[in-house]
């Protein structure tokens, strides 16, 4: 599964151009405030959002809901789970990748402190066209107008689209090949150095290639 997605990914990319985005959560890099940014976006089949939890950030979560009770989980729907980020480090991110163009996702930070989703912290996915009674605009007024914010249990998978792993600040560990780079710029500071010690004997190619070669049985 870990080792199917980015290969599809990958020859998705070079085929048919998806458009990968991104959306930022909580914190725009030069600002923070309750949410999304963009709030709205379109995206193709097969094409990933990478939720970038900025930090500092305080503690927001994407959870899908419907587009007539936009602070409750939808059933069977996705939930990044609270992602706090505390100043000074990296920013988590979450990859959901879109199966199904054909419909809205809408979604929402359930973060009852402050009443996120009924501050208006919520977004969707190939939303309808203003002016429709399922637009935007209409979603927003229904989060702001909610009562209470009815809390979701993360799952990686919901409808129309999906994620792999839980938000993080590094790449997951790979279990395959075809990530190396990912896995050696990321978690693995002690394969790191023992690639840069074999590279220091003589023989060093044939060392490094071991060493290559161990880093991806991790
Ligand atoms: C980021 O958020 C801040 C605070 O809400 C806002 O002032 C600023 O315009 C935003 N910047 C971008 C690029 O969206
Ligand atoms: C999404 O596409 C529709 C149809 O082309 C367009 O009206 C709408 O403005 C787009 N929304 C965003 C957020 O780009
Ligand atoms: C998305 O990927 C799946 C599996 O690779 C493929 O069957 C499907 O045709 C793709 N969808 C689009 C719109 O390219
Ligand atoms: C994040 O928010 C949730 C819900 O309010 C809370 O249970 C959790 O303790 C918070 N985590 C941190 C690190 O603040
Ligand atoms: C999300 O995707 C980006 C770009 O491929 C990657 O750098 C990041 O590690 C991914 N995040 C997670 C949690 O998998
Ligand atoms: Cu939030």
């Amino acid at each position: 599964m870990r080792f199917a997605a980015p290969i599809s990914a990958l020859a998705f990319g070079v085929v048919a151009l998806a458009q990968d985005q991104t959306i930022h959560v909580g914190n725009n890099g030069t600002g923070s405030g309750l949410f999304f940014s963009p709030q709205f976006v379109n995206a193709t089949a097969n094409s990933t959002i990478t939720f970038v939890f900025d930090t500092p950030s305080t503690n927001h979560t994407v959870a899908q809901s419907s587009f007539a009770k936009p602070c409750e989980p939808l059933a069977n729907g996705f939930d990044s789970g609270y992602t706090p980020g505390a100043a000074g480090v990296a920013a988590p991110t979450w990859n959901l990748t879109v199966t199904d163009a054909s419909k809205p996702i809408w979604f929402y930070c359930a973060q009852p402190t402050k009443t996120h989703c009924i501050a208006g912290m919520v977004g969707g996915i190939n939303v309808p066209a203003p002016p429709a009674t399922n637009d935007g605009s209409a979603f927003i007024a229904l989060a702001t107008g909610a009562s209470s914010i009815v809390q979701p249990v993360p799952a990686l998978s919901g409808i129309g689209a999906f994620a792999s792993a839980a938000p993080s600040a590094t790449a997951p560990a790979s279990s395959g090949s075809g990530s190396s780079s990912g896995t050696s710029s990321g978690s693995s500071p002690s394969s790191t150095g023992n690639a840069a010690a074999a590279v220091g004997v003589s023989g060093g190619f044939v060392a490094a290639l071991a060493a290559v070669f161990g880093v991806a049985l991790l």
